[in-house]
């Protein structure tokens, strides 16, 4: 069977909630992926920053396979034993009192969401249904109906409403405005993306991750990181927020905390936030399953053991170095932290980013254009110096072919 007999059944059976590139995968392996002709590419998407591990990394796949054999569900109706292991493990990693675990990103979001308003009227004393949580423009946060109500993407929010109540949008990297949204008694948090990533990975001035945290215990509002994108290693540090020493009261993990291999998402925070939801009030039916605690120890595990923040962080700097000597007139510009990168094209046609990344499927690398005129470049950062060579010389040549057409 060839690709276009996959794109054929999904075209016809599947809904058409998405526009991927015309190609079919089949196997992955590191930094690399297969399709079904059996040709081969470096993965510059990871999965949107899930692979950070590299697929099917040994030491994940094995875990999953051990305890699927095992004890996959039991609800938290029951306990199991691997929970309470997964959850010392990871506060104590990242030095938060509690866990929750969850599933998608967005249900991570969610319960954040829930967790702030809790908090808000039990422990800060903000009047019941008043609560404030202040957002920034362009986020990315998931696809629930909650969190496209403050979505300022059209094509996020358009004709899903009506929509949730109790948020404000600033724009994000201006402490001028937050600092004034912060004098609101009703505010219970602040939510953002330490490097927005949907928007084209854009990076905030130094020094407003710690402006941001300060302003906030000033105020007393949470401060919520939505690390999902950017934390486990893929800005060159365990978290985004570890480049400014900064801890968030909430933090959002999701993602990469499985490798890729299945839906596992977390919240982290005190035990004077978590501690505000009592039995029966919140929760999932897979949350916290066995499985996905012994991946999610095992994705853990790799980021540590491999040393993955230093490799983001060397293999990130060498990228944008290469990237930087590529002479054409499409690239306007190289930005991005560890390796989590984008370039940003500079062409009349609209459609020239995804042209390009045409041309680099042609050329063995995959990655996906958004917002039309912007590139993300996320490897699995367990990528090496020869493989961003050669992922670089496909990049140029897929501009050079692209510019002359
Ligand atoms: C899609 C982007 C990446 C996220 C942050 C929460 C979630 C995400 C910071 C929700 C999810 C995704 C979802 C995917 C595209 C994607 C994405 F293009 F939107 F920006 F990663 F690059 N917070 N990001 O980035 O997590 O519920 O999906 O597990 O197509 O929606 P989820």
């Amino acid at each position: 069977m060839n690709s276009t007999y996959y794109i054929d059944l999904e075209e016809k059976y599947g809904a058409h909630n998405y526009h991927p590139l015309p190609v079919v995968i089949s196997k992955g392996k590191g930094c690399e992926l297969w399709d079904v002709e059996g040709k081969k590419y470096y993965d510059f998407l990871s999965g949107y920053s899930a692979v950070n591990q590299g697929h099917c990394h040994p030491s994940i796949t094995s875990a999953l396979i051990e305890q699927v054999n095992t004890l996959t569900l039991t609800s938290r109706a029951f306990h199991n034993d691997k929970l309470g292991e997964y959850e010392k493990y990871i506060t104590t990693l990242l030095g938060y009192d509690k866990v929750l675990p969850m599933n998608a990103g967005a249900e991570a979001v969610e319960t954040a969401i829930k967790l702030a308003r809790r908090w808000a009227y039990e422990k800060k004393g903000i009047e019941e249904n008043k609560a404030k949580i202040i957002v920034c423009a362009e986020n990315f946060h998931g696809r629930t109906s909650t969190i496209v109500s403050f979505s300022t993407d059209p094509s996020a929010f358009s004709k899903f409403g009506p929509f949730m109540p109790g948020f404000e949008v600033i724009p994000f990297n201006n402490l001028a405005v937050l600092e004034e949204k912060l004098k609101d008694n009703n505010v219970a948090a602040f939510l953002l993306e330490p490097i927005q990533g949907e928007a084209g990975i854009i990076l905030p001035d130094d020094g407003y991750l710690s402006k941001v945290r300060s302003l906030c215990t000033e105020s007393n509002v949470l401060m919520i990181a939505d690390e999902i994108q950017t934390g486990l290693c893929r800005t060159g540090k365990m978290l985004a927020c570890d480049h400014e020493n900064v801890k968030p009261d909430i933090l959002l993990l999701g993602k990469a905390l499985s490798g890729g291999t299945m839906p596992i998402s977390a919240v982290l925070s005190s035990d004077d936030v978590m501690l505000t939801i009592k039995p029966g009030e919140h929760g999932s039916t897979f949350g916290g399953n066995p499985l996905a605690c012994v991946v999610a120890t095992a994705s853990l595990k790799v980021l540590v053991e491999e040393n993955l923040s230093a490799n983001a962080e060397i293999m990130g700097s060498l990228f944008r170095e290469k990237l930087k000597t590529i002479q054409s007139k499409l690239l306007k510009e190289i930005r991005g932290k560890g390796l989590m990168n984008a370039i940003e094209i500079n062409h009349p046609d609209p459609h020239a980013a995804w042209k390009i990344c045409e041309q680099f499927m042609q050329n063995g690398l995959l990655a996906k254009p958004t917002h039309g005129d912007k590139i993300r470049l996320t490897p699995p950062l367990v990528i090496n110096e020869q493989q961003i060579n050669e992922a670089v010389k496909i990049i140029e040549k897929s501009l050079m072919t692209v510019e002359l057409a």
